[in-house]
This record gives C-alpha cells, sequence and structure tokens, in this order.
C-alpha cells in the first residue's frame, strides 16, 4: 500500500485516475488542487473517506508541497493548464503552473527523496505532416508548437535535468489526445457533444484534417499506473493506442450517434500555429512493461462519453455558457 500524492486530481485525466486507483489498488489517496476554472470537485464525489482527502492548494505553493510531499511515497503530477486555445490568448498561467509547479514539486521530491512520476504530452514533439510514415517515439527531437505545449516540454526538461543532476527518482509518460467522461467543456470532444445536446451545430476549426490520436483516458491511466510501479527510474514512455482520426470525421462520428445528419456542422476560422498531427509509437510501453489497451473501439468509447454527457448535465452545464462566450471571441 502506498501514500500517492496527485496533483490536478480535480481535472479530467487527474479525476479518472483517482477513480482508477481507488478501484485497482489498496493505495490512499490526497489530492491537490487549486480548483482553476478545470477543476471541479464533483468529479471525486463518492470516493471512501478512509482512503481520499483533498487539499485545495497551489502546486506553485512550496511551503504546501513541501508538507504534502513529505507525508508521501509517490506523486503523480497532472496539474497543469492544459488548453492549447487559452495558451494563445493569455500564456502567463501556462508559464506558471507548469514550469513554475513543476518546480515546485521537484524541489520537494529531491528534498525528501519520493518517487515521482510526470504527465506529459505528445504535443512536446511537435507535428506531423499527414503523409509521414514515422510516429512519435521517446527520443524524438522536443518542437512545441504553443506556449502550452512549450510549457509542457520545458516541465518535461525539469524532470529530465532534475534525474540526471539530482538522482530524482522520475518517470516521464507523454500521451496523446485523452476522451471519456468529466472532459471540460472546452476540449474538442465535449463541446460538440454538449453543443448538439444544446442543439448548436459543432464547430470544426480551418479544414478539419488535421489528425489527434485519440485514447480512452482510462487506458491512459492504467498505463500511467504500470509506469508508477513498474517502469525504469529515469525513463520515458509514450502512450497511445494508434487511434489516428481526422476531426472531421470525429464530428461526423459524433453526430451520428446523435441522431444527426454527418454534415450538420460548421466550419469556423482556424487555431493559430495548429498542429496537423500527432501520432504516437507505444512499442516501448507494450515490450518492456507489457502494457495493452481495454479500449480497442472507438466507436463505443464514444457511444458510452456522450452518454456521460447525456446523464451529468448539471457537472458541465455551469461551465457551458462562459466558455462558448469565449470562443466566440476568439473566432471559433
Ligand atoms: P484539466 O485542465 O482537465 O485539469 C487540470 C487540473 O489541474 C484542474 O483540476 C485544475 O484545477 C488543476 N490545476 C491547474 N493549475 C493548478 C495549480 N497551479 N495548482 C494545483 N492545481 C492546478 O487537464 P487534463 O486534460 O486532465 O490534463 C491533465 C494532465 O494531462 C496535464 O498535465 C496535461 O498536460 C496532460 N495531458 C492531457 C491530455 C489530454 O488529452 N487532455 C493528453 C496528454 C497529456
Ligand atoms: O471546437 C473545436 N473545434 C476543433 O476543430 C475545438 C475546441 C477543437 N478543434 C480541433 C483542434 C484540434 O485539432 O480539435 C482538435 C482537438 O482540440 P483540443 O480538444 O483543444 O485538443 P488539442 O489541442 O489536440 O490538445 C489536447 O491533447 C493534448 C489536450 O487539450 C492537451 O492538454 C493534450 O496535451
Amino acid at each position: 500500500m502506498s501514500r500517492l500524492l496527485i496533483t490536478g486530481g480535480a481535472g479530467f485525466i487527474g479525476s479518472n485516475f483517482v477513480h482508477y486507483v481507488i478501484d485497482h489498488t489498496d493505495d490512499t489517496v490526497v489530492v491537490l488542487d487549486k480548483l482553476t476554472y478545470a477543476g471541479n470537485v464533483a468529479s471525486l464525489a463518492g470516493l471512501p473517506a478512509n482512503r481520499y482527502t483533498f487539499v485545495h492548494g497551489d502546486v506553485c505553493d512550496k511551503e504546501l508541497v513541501d508538507k504534502l510531499v513529505a507525508k508521501s511515497d509517490a506523486v503523480v503530477h497532472f496539474a497543469a493548464e492544459s488548453h492549447n486555445d487559452n495558451s494563445l490568448v493569455d500564456p502567463e498561467p501556462f508559464i506558471m503552473t507548469n514550469l513554475y509547479g513543476t518546480f515546485s514539486m521537484l524541489e520537494a521530491v529531491r528534498k525528501h527523496d519520493v518517487r515521482y512520476h510526470h504527465i506529459s504530452t505528445d504535443e512536446v514533439y511537435g507535428d506531423l505532416a499527414l503523409d509521414d510514415p514515422h510516429k512519435f517515439e521517446p527520443n524524438s527531437p522536443y518542437d512545441p508548437s504553443s506556449p502550452y505545449s512549450s510549457s509542457k516540454a520545458g516541465s518535461d526538461m525539469l524532470v529530465r535535468a532534475w534525474v540526471r543532476s539530482f538522482g530524482v527518482p522520475a518517470t516521464i509518460t507523454n500521451c496523446s489526445n485523452n476522451y471519456g467522461p468529466r472532459q471540460h467543456v472546452e476540449k474538442f470532444i465535449p463541446r460538440q457533444v454538449t453543443n448538439i445536446i444544446d442543439g448548436v451545430r459543432p464547430k470544426l476549426y480551418g479544414d478539419g484534417l488535421n489528425v489527434r490520436d485519440w485514447i480512452h483516458v482510462d487506458d491512459h491511466n492504467a498505463a500511467v499506473l504500470l509506469v508508477l510501479k513498474k517502469g525504469r527510474i529515469g525513463e520515458t514512455y509514450l502512450i497511445g493506442v494508434n487511434g489516428e482520426l481526422d476531426n472531421k470525421t470525429v464530428i461526423e462520428k459524433i453526430l451520428l450517434a446523435m441522431g444527426q445528419p454527418a454534415d450538420a456542422y460548421d466550419h469556423v476560422s482556424d487555431r493559430p500555429g495548429h498542429d496537423r498531427r500527432y501520432a504516437i509509437d507505444a512499442t516501448k510501453l507494450r515490450t518492456e512493461l507489457g502494457w495493452e489497451p481495454k479500449f480497442r473501439d472507438f466507436d463505443a468509447g464514444l457511444a458510452h462519453t456522450i452518454d456521460w454527457y447525456r446523464d451529468n448535465e448539471a457537472q458541465w452545464r455551469p461551465e457551458k455558457a462562459a466558455v462558448e462566450a469565449k470562443y466566440v471571441k476568439e473566432g471559433h
């Protein structure tokens, strides 16, 4: 049994991870979360009080982080500003949370010699051409495009340096685009699903041919737990399930699954610097740690996700109008 400190545990992936850990291990969990617009304690409802504690606070608060890390056996650092579009409007919180916040976590785990796992993204590798036969591999060169992805790239570099210079017992995973329950309505799939629920047409950026490599959030989290328990210290593992789809296809699938004509969407202005394609080669994770994904059928996972948004309107409704107002201002 381990005492896990999970940062960003009220967000999309972090909250699903907390549920996953409670369901699949004997570990106890402390969540540290600032509850920004992206955090929602409702995502953590129903967890057993003897195994789960919530701490409202900032990963940049070094004193608080130090206290919590001192009482932990391992840290899983999910907390981040996570939305590319927001980073193009106001990069500052991305620099603070993603860079300084990671520095703050690393200093505490260094001091207390605590196992650290860093959650990162495939976006640190930049993008691929649609016809490029290659996929991202752990040693692909870093080439981030946006303030978000560059701040995540910087945070990965800090982790690598703290491993090499200070011997911090850390691992890193870089995962592709997640989908599933409890994702914020600003993100692509939840935005379209909740638009359709509201009778509004989905919005496709640019030509809609940009490709994302979709993975169910529970497959991501199963891999994170495996790397935390069995990964080699100092290593980077890429997580992905060969789930490449272009955005136009995803919108068409959502529309059809929700009983609408496949072409009932609008094209809107493109994202500046919009990455064309991401694709993950997860061979290292599969061969070294024997990882296998469970959610092999994207359409089934999507249907389940749509049901979650239909059944949990109280959770996402309070954010929806503000998100759409923000997109109107940005021309999306
Ligand atoms: P999210 O935006 O849904 O959640 C982020 C959480 O972090 C929120 O609960 C928020 O309140 C919290 N937070 C933000 N700033 C904080 C701070 N300063 N101190 C404490 N808590 C803070 O994000 P997500 O989509 O769940 O992403 C989680 C992690 O996974 C991020 O590190 C992200 O880069 C990474 N990631 C995401 C994806 C994806 O598809 N969403 C893919 C790969 C990697
Ligand atoms: O309304 C939309 N229409 C649209 O066409 C929105 C919100 C997005 N898009 C496009 C942009 C992207 O090509 O859909 C794709 C996915 O967009 P996002 O959900 O914003 O995700 P992305 O920018 O790919 O980044 C996500 O995956 C990697 C997460 O938000 C990151 O945190 C993660 O690191």
